[in-house]
């Protein structure tokens, strides 16, 4: 789909949105199918899909090639995750430009350094540019947009760089100054009350977008109640429910010498034969194929 202003209508429509992570177009199809009203285009979960760290190691030819096929198969908006948008504010412009193109409906860029490192993982590096450089490529990425219903969404990391409330306030609202639709804010702490104070305290106009990845008790009711946040990213659940699936049923197989026990606990083919719309393909032959 290419439809950047369907995020901002979705928005405007339920004032939350609830956005999940997907790494392909088949974990994009059964969020689509839960009810979510966005997708997530993670960098996290793709780069564990290659079984690689989320250190910029993924390329943006890697993670533009897979949400043009996610965009292909849904028809929820996409917020890419761009990551530091892959260098400086000329790196941003070519990577606003082409993830329009391949019908993202929002990009979030964070003001980490490039390389950077994933945000949860203890005692990862996490090295902020200057606010000034930041700014900088957040007017590049307004100024690049076609559709002013394309969003632009700045992340700071203020926080998981553990430089304090007062400095992610501030880079917030240098954020929303230079353009940027939406803020982003992230916490690593285990208990909500980090991300509580910045949402009480901020002063902007900018909508906020959380990622309750760390501190899951903060549910959409008490997020409703802080009011100021717009969308709610699930981080990363859908990998990680895969991984436990799969490595349940690996073991098993290879325990029971055997796929029959297996077999009654899983998606059946004909499961996804559904998700692959065979039904089309096969209408399509008897109309087609001569
Ligand atoms: C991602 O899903 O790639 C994110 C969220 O950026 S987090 O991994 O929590 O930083
Ligand atoms: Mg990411």
């Amino acid at each position: 789909m290419s439809n950047p202003g369907a995020l901002k209508a979705k928005i405007a429509e339920r004032g939350l949105i609830r956005a999940i992570a997907a790494h392909s177009p088949l974990s994009a199809l059964l969020a689509e199918e839960a009810g979510f009203d966005a997708i997530w285009a993670s960098g996290f979960e793709l780069s564990a899909l290659y079984g690689l760290a989320d250190m910029s190691l993924v390329t943006m030819t890697q993670h533009l090639d897979m949400l043009r096929a996610m965009a292909g198969r849904v028809s929820l908006p996409i917020i890419a995750d761009i990551d530091t948008g892959f260098g400086n504010a000329i790196n941003v412009i070519h990577a606003v430009r082409e993830y329009e193109r391949a019908g993202a409906a929002a990009v979030v860029i964070e003001d980490k350094t490039f390389p950077k490192v994933t945000s949860l993982v203890a005692g990862g590096r996490q090295d902020l540019v200057r606010i000034e450089e930041f700014e900088g490529k957040i007017e590049a990425a307004v100024a690049s947009r076609t559709d002013p219903g394309f969003l632009v969404i700045a992340r700071t990391e203020a926080l998981i760089a553990g430089l304090g409330e007062e400095e992610a306030l501030a880079r917030a609202a240098a954020y929303e100054a230079a353009g940027a639709d939406m803020i982003l804010i992230h916490s690593k702490r285990q208990t909500p009350e980090e991300i509580e104070s910045f949402v009480r305290a901020w002063r902007g106009n900018a909508p906020l977008v959380l990622v309750p990845t760390s501190y899951p008790d903060l549910d959409e009711k008490r997020i409703r109640a802080l009011g100021r946040i717009a969308v709610v990213i699930y981080g990363n659940h859908g990998l990680r429910a895969a991984v436990t699936a799969m490595r349940d049923a690996f073991r098993r197989i290879i325990a029971d010498g055997s796929a029959e026990s297996v077999s009654k606990n899983i998606a059946s083919v004909e499961d996804i034969f559904g998700l692959q719309d065979m039904d089309a393909e096969k209408a399509s032959e008897r109309r087609f194929l001569k």
